[in-house]
């Protein structure tokens, strides 16, 4: 079975990890954060790209492509390996820009398929309180208002006209981020039953 893909989208905070979560409870996908495999990689004994990793995330950049896809292929390989049953995938804040798009063009567009794309929508005010909140105890090196500056530029210049060219295709199904954690659940909700 060839892979299925959602890419999740929306800016730092807006609640894609909590809802992937809330999902993956309840439907039968597997949830992907490029983010977190990037920090993964970054804590890895002996990876090359480390400290490239640690820097790109502070400033808030986007790393380049031939890192993330490789972490983002394995991870998917892994799963269908252990349980052919899990071909669907929930690929959260990815693509983040044109280079990030391109590199899944190049690398995965005859392996799996995109469905759509789950856009959490929410302000950047609200976005930069839920990091700073989180920053006291995450331990995240990003959650602090410079790194969420960054954070929030690299999202309107670089990620936003993404979601634009997915919504072009009418591939964008969005979601009001800005609600209580169950109210956009339920949304979701009603988005995936749709879906199937
Ligand atoms: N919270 C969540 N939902 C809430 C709600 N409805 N009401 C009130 N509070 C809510 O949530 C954030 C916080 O808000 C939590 O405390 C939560 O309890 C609360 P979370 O679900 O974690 O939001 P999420 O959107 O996942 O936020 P995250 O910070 O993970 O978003 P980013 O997109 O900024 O972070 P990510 O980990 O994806 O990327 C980090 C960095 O990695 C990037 O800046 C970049 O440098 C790098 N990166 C790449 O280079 N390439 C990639 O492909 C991916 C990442
Ligand atoms: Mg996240």
């Amino acid at each position: 079975m060839k892979p299925q893909v959602v890419f999740v989208l929306g800016g730092p905070g807006a609640g894609k990890g909590t809802q992937c979560a809330k999902i993956v409870e309840n439907y039968s996908y597997t949830h992907l954060s490029a983010g977190d495999l990037l920090r993964e990689e970054r804590g890895r004994e002996g990876s090359k790209f480390g400290q490239l990793i640690d820097s790109y995330i502070k400033e808030g950049k986007i790393v380049p492509v031939e890192i993330t896809i490789n972490l983002l292929r394995q991870a998917m390989e892994k799963t269908m390996e252990m349980d052919p049953q899990k071909y669907r995938f929930l690929i959260d804040g990815f693509p983040r820009n044109q280079n990030n798009l391109e590199g899944w063009t190049a690398e995965m567009n005859d392996k799996a398929d995109v469905k759509f794309v789950l856009f959490f929508d929410c302000s950047n005010e609200v976005c930069i309180n839920r990091c700073l909140e989180r920053g006291k105890s995450s331990g995240r090196t990003d959650d602090n208002r410079e790194s969420l500056e960054k954070r929030i530029q690299t999202y309107l210049q670089s990620t936003w006209p993404i979601i634009e060219l997915y919504e072009k295709q009418g591939k964008v199904r969005k979601v009001d981020a800005s609600h209580s954690m169950d109210q956009v659940f339920a949304d979701v909700r009603s988005i995936l039953d749709k879906e199937g």
